[in-house]
């Protein structure tokens, strides 16, 4: 059986990931696609445990070692549960963020040696990497404005603007790296623009 392609979507907070994601799982379903849809940290019932711990305000501050270790602790159950079974099964799975984010928000923004998360990438995801990665950009400003209109910001929406601006050029350099993989996407533009080159991108893995 064919393996299936692994596709996430990337980028700041508010930016469009999470609407867009039932856009592409249409997109892929009238493509006759089995597509599973799923978002880190989370996907499975111990990981969005985990996803709850990471993203909820706390009396209790949490080290950086700590976050980034609940990351890939998550990720590594939700590759093992629901991932690596999909994509072997022939389905295509459309991820709400993975390993872009971590070298954002834990290396770019909160300064993590990029060597670390390395080894835990290699450590957690052995040869799993994504086949397609659609990076939404945007002024940090933006984002923040659209994430503000949803209500309460969680843990690192409370972050200031100088790290998101830190993770949005962290973001950037891996774009820069990984070029033939993560395709930029300008999410200032309206949304209809937006899925218009959604679809240009998708019809790369056709
Ligand atoms: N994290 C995650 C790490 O630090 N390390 C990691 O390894 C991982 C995996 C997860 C948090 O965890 C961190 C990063 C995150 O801070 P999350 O909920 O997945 O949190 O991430 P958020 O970015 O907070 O997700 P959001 O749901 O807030 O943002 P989205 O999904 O990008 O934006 P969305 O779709 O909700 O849109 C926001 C608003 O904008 C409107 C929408 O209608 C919505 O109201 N909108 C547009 N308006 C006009 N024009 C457009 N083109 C629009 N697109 C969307």
């Amino acid at each position: 059986m064919q393996r299936g392609q692994f596709i996430t979507l990337e980028g700041g907070e508010g930016l469009g990931k999470t609407t867009n994601l039932a856009f592409i799982e249409t997109l892929l379903i009238e493509r006759d696609v089995d597509v599973v849809v799923t978002r880190e940290p989370g996907g499975t019932v111990l990981a969005e445990k985990l996803r709850q711990l990471l993203l909820e305000n706390n009396d209790e501050p949490i080290a950086e070692q700590t976050e980034l270790l609940l990351m890939f602790a998550a990720r590594a159950q939700h590759i093992n549960n629901v991932i690596e079974p999909a994509l072997s099964q022939g389905k295509w799975v459309l991820c709400d963020r993975f390993t872009d984010s971590t070298y954002a928000y834990q290396g770019g923004g909160r300064k993590i040696a990029l060597t670390t998360i390395r080894w835990l990438e290699s450590f957690v995801q052995q040869q799993l990497r994504p086949d397609l990665t659609l990076l939404f950009d945007a002024p940090v400003e933006l984002g923040m404005k659209r994430a503000k209109k949803r209500g309460n910001l969680d843990r690192f929406e409370n972050e200031h603007w100088v790290f998101f601006n830190q993770v949005r050029q962290a973001f950037l350099k891996q774009a820069k790296n990984y070029p033939q993989r993560i395709k930029i996407i300008n999410a200032e533009l309206s949304l209809a623009e937006v899925q218009q080159s959604i679809k240009q991108c998708l019809d790369l893995l056709r």
